[in-house]
């Protein structure tokens, strides 16, 4: 690097893409690093998520990092606090956790003479050459728009913000909601609980994965044996990437109707035929993004569980009073209402050169380049920006997928005379018309609501298969680009 720009880079958000960002960045010999986090903790979405029953919907041997696959993973998938301490363990052993600013959310961006002028929490950061920004998705909590929560006498909190001072043990209890959360709620607790309602607005496909135990033989293979452990992540992200991923996008069709039966199988082991006719979706499965159990039917089929359909008309003092006047009482409630999906890095203020905001750029609707830079914002870089993959797809992988199309952006800031590059508006223009031109053959467009869309009506997800989008970022056309 010595001939080389050593640039200075920001990374915002220190949750699985940041870490994983800082460790790449380190390894192709960038030092001058600085991640800001405006928690006082590392682990994003796995910090703030810490409700009973949580964990991945991805089995953990494909939910790591290429580069740190762990020998001691528990269950087929892991529980939340355990993944949450492995992001702990790989960003301490790589050293990056040191350069983590803690309580230093970033509240401003503002580009001018070919850097950016980052102010946080904390006040003014500074100067960067580039600022990568890896703020998740599941970050946002969505509180319902359902009048009357104050009313409430009980406890009532979002699943992302458990109130770990309230025992549900012997309580009634509520849960709004019935996403893959929700679902993994139900099944934790309904032993515990005296009564519990659910709440649906909307039924959900529920594929019956079973989450087994790793045996001790399996992980000592694992620790003695790297191979094994890396042909374990590969086997597990070519199944979801190239079969049930590639069933999603409508090009596995073998693989779709293999799917779709085992979720009706499943739903056809709930013996009650009144509250499996309440439990059976009006759409397609995997419109939703697919949720995975095999023990919530049991659980809500449970003599203390109850689904309730009725419309939820408001909150009351006791409880929860539906549009027919019949109020549920209750103890506790739980809003397992999900996230928005498309704040992206917002609310910050990001101001391009000649004051541009990104709100002016998106005003129609978040669009990027290839999922990672936006024409106008010069050495502005996103992991998981609009139009990642994210329905059912592996996270990680997608981020080290864009990390490394990334660097080879920035690899060219290093260049003599070359002190910006942006993606340039008609490549932009051209990737959003082919996503929009494809969007309607994919299975999130076939009639249901979901966290993939907008407030537009936008659908949000690389509508290819995953494999189209490792081909697609392996090499950046740099007929697509601009230089200054
Ligand atoms: P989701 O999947 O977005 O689910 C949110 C749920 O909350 C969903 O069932 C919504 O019903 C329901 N909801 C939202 N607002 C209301 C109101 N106002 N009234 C009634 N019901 C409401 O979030 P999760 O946290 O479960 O899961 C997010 C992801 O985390 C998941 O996909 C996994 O990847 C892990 P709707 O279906 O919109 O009718």
């Amino acid at each position: 690097m010595t001939d080389k720009r050593n640039l200075k880079i920001a990374i915002i958000g220190a949750g699985a893409s940041g870490i994983m960002a800082a460790i790449k960045f380190r390894e192709a010999g960038f030092d001058d690093l600085a991640i800001f986090e405006k928690a006082s903790d590392l682990g994003g979405t796995w910090r703030d998520n810490r409700y009973p029953g949580i964990t991945c919907d991805v089995p953990s041997h494909a939910y790591q990092y290429s580069f740190a696959t762990n020998p001691n993973w528990t269950r087929m998938c892991s529980p939340g606090a355990e993944i949450l301490a492995y992001f702990r363990g790989v960003a301490r052993d790589h050293g990056v956790d040191s350069l983590i600013r803690y309580d230093s959310e970033i509240t401003e961006a503002s580009f001018d003479h070919h850097q950016w002028h980052l102010t946080s929490t904390q006040g003014d950061e500074g100067l960067f050459d580039v600022v990568v920004t890896a703020t998740g998705v599941l970050h946002h909590p969505v509180y319902p728009d359902i009048p009357g929560r104050d009313d409430f006498e009980g406890d009532c909190f979002h699943s992302a913000r458990w109130d770990d001072s309230v025992s549900l043990r012997g309580k009634r209890v509520g849960i709004i909601g019935t996403g893959s959360t929700a679902i993994q709620i139900v099944s934790e607790v309904i032993d515990d609980v005296a009564s519990l309602v659910l709440f649906q607005r909307t039924a959900q496909w529920i594929w019956p994965l079973p989450n087994r135990l790793i045996t001790d033989e399996e992980k000592e293979l694992y620790r003695s044996d790297a191979t094994a452990r890396q042909a374990e992540y590969k086997r597990l992200t070519h199944r979801m990437n190239s079969n049930f991923a590639a069933a999603i996008v409508g090009e596995n069709p073998d693989g779709y109707a293999e799917l779709e039966q085992d979720c009706i199988d499943n739903l056809n082991t709930v013996r009650d035929p009144e509250l499996r006719a309440k439990l059976t979706p009006d759409y397609k499965v995997g419109c939703k993004r697919l949720i995975m159990s095999n023990e919530f039917y049991e659980a809500i089929q449970k003599p203390n569980a109850a689904l309730e359909t009725g419309k939820i008309a408001r909150f009351v003092p006791d409880g929860i009073e539906l549009e027919d006047g019949t109020v549920q009482a209750l103890d506790v409630i739980v809003l397992a209402t999900g996230f928005n999906t498309h704040q992206f890095f917002r609310p910050m203020k990001v101001m391009g050169p000649g004051g541009r905001t990104i709100e002016e750029a998106w005003r129609q609707r978040n669009e990027g380049y290839m999922t990672v830079a936006v024409p106008g914002f010069p050495n502005w870089f996103m992991i998981g920006g609009p139009t990642s993959p994210i329905g059912n797809f592996s996270w990680l992988l997608t981020a080290e997928t864009q990390f490394a199309y990334v660097l080879k952006l920035i690899e060219r800031l290093q260049q003599p005379g070359v002190s910006e590059i942006v993606p340039t508006a008609a490549a932009t223009a051209a990737f959003n018309q082919a996503v929009r031109d494809r969007i309607p053959q994919t299975i999130w467009a076939t009639g249901c609501s979901s966290w993939y869309i907008d407030a537009s009506g936008n659908i949000a997800s690389w509508p290819w298969t995953f494999d189209k989008f490792e081909q697609d970022l392996k090499e950046p056309d740099w007929h697509a680009f601009e230089t200054a």
